[in-house]
């Protein structure tokens, strides 16, 4: 097979999607979504000018050589927009192999690890009351797993809550990014109330997650671990920012609570001392940012080594196109964990279409040859970009914080 040509579309049924289409000469086309919020226009330049000129002619079958000359071959390796880029013609072509073989693409992954993959999503009100309001809600929708996150009292605008009743979006659409104010102490004093007001109403079995996003030393996390022990979490995500790995080594040697991390990661090598340290226990990286299919089936197979599980970000700002990539890679490999899932706004089923099936909190894959999923670029059009920025965190003095 040759790959004959390959287009970006843009477009914003309610967020922005960046979204590949690779086309062979055969007629069988693949999808990627190469969506990195608040930095759209710049992985669509990067595959426009850079990588889709390289891929013109190349047998899309090819996909382990096509990668490592996207990655090794650009001299400049990793950040966040190369390797979207990276992973959304990876992808793309994965859904080719699929399509022009009749299979989905789990059977060329290693075939079925598990008929159902469960799934979180995620639980937030302005305080702890409207927080187990919407605990409820989830539950009797059939999740098994939630994350849970609340306003904070003395905090106005945090992450993880939405500052209108609609589902949370972080990605403000002013010129400059919003602004956020950050006390480390307010939060540290208030989530274990959270999670004994969320224990106390909901019992011992329901799985329960939180994301500390980034914004705590290490002896700040060991802190919250230690007193989340009690309420037995399934993981306690991006603790500190993960620049500084050794971080994780306090943080272990304080606290038994599991650790997740890893969703703004993108090589391999930025979560190998992590997986072969053992210092976490679920990996968060996604299909879309960790640079593709290809180099996420070697990161699962070192993961699985030293009891690490997968747990793949799926957040609203990735499309459709990468949570199927997701559900294909976590059928195939045996240590799957988790699938995250926070819904889509209402106007992406107008221009995505997908196949995978969601009962009961567990994903299921379907039997459909490639990925699953469609792509109306017609429809596409009614829906044109709007510049975006995810919001920026100052400490109460003014400080530059992480977000
Ligand atoms: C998560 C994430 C997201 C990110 C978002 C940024 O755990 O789902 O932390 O909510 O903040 O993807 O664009
Ligand atoms: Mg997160």
């Amino acid at each position: 097979m040759k790959i004959k040509s390959a287009k970006v579309i843009i477009c914003s049924p309610g967020r922005n999607y960046v979204t590949l289409k690779i086309e062979t000469e055969e007629g069988v086309y693949g999808l990627g979504d190469a969506t990195l919020n608040g930095r759209e226009k710049a992985v669509a330049s990067y595959l426009e000018d850079h990588l889709i000129p390289c891929i013109i002619g190349r047998d899309p079958f090819d996909t382990e050589d096509i990668w490592q000359y996207l990655y090794k071959g650009a001299y400049w390796r990793g950040g966040a927009v190369t390797m979207a880029a990276i992973g959304a013609i990876d992808t793309a072509l994965w859904d080719i192999k699929g399509k022009a073989l009749g299979v989905p693409v789990y059977k060329l992954l290693g075939g079925k690890s598990r008929h159902k993959m469960m799934a979180y999503t995620h639980a937030q009100g302005k305080n702890i009351e409207e927080t187990l309001q919407k605990i409820e809600e989830i539950v009797n929708r059939g999740y098994k797993a939630v994350r849970v996150q609340s306003g904070i009292p003395g905090m106005e605008n945090i992450y993880g809550i939405s500052k209108t009743d609609d589902n949370y979006e972080p990605a403000g659409t002013g010129l400059k990014p919003d602004e956020e104010v950050w006390s480390t102490e307010k939060y540290l004093n208030y989530v274990p109330k959270l999670f004994a007001a969320v224990r106390e109403k909901f019992g011992d079995d329901l799985h329960l997650l939180h994301d500390a996003h980034h914004r705590l030393t290490p002896i700040e996390a060991a802190r919250l671990g230690k007193s989340l022990e009690p309420y037995h979490l399934f993981w306690l995500e991006d603790t500190v920012p993960a620049e500084l790995q050794e971080g994780f080594k306090t943080i272990r040697q304080h606290t038994t609570i599991p650790l997740s991390v890893g969703e703004i990661f993108n090589t391999i090598s930025q979560c190998t001392d992590l997986i072969t340290n053992q210092w976490i226990d679920y990996i968060r990286m996604t299909i879309t940012h960790g640079g593709g299919i290809t180099p996420m089936m070697k990161i699962a197979h070192l993961a699985e080594i030293y009891h690490v599980k997968t747990g793949c970000h799926g957040p609203s700002d990735l499309s459709p196109v990468n949570l199927a990539a997701c559900l294909h890679f976590g059928t195939a490999i045996n240590n799957f964990g988790i699938q995250e899932y926070m819904g889509f706004p209402n106007e992406v089923s107008n221009v995505f279409s997908t196949d995978y099936k969601f009962s009961d909190g567990f994903f299921t894959i379907s039997e459909s040859p490639g990925l699953g999923v469609d792509f109306d670029e017609e429809k596409a059009k009614e829906y044109p970009y709007k510049q975006a920025y995810l919001p920026i965190n100052r400490l109460e003095d003014g400080t530059l914080y992480s977000w």
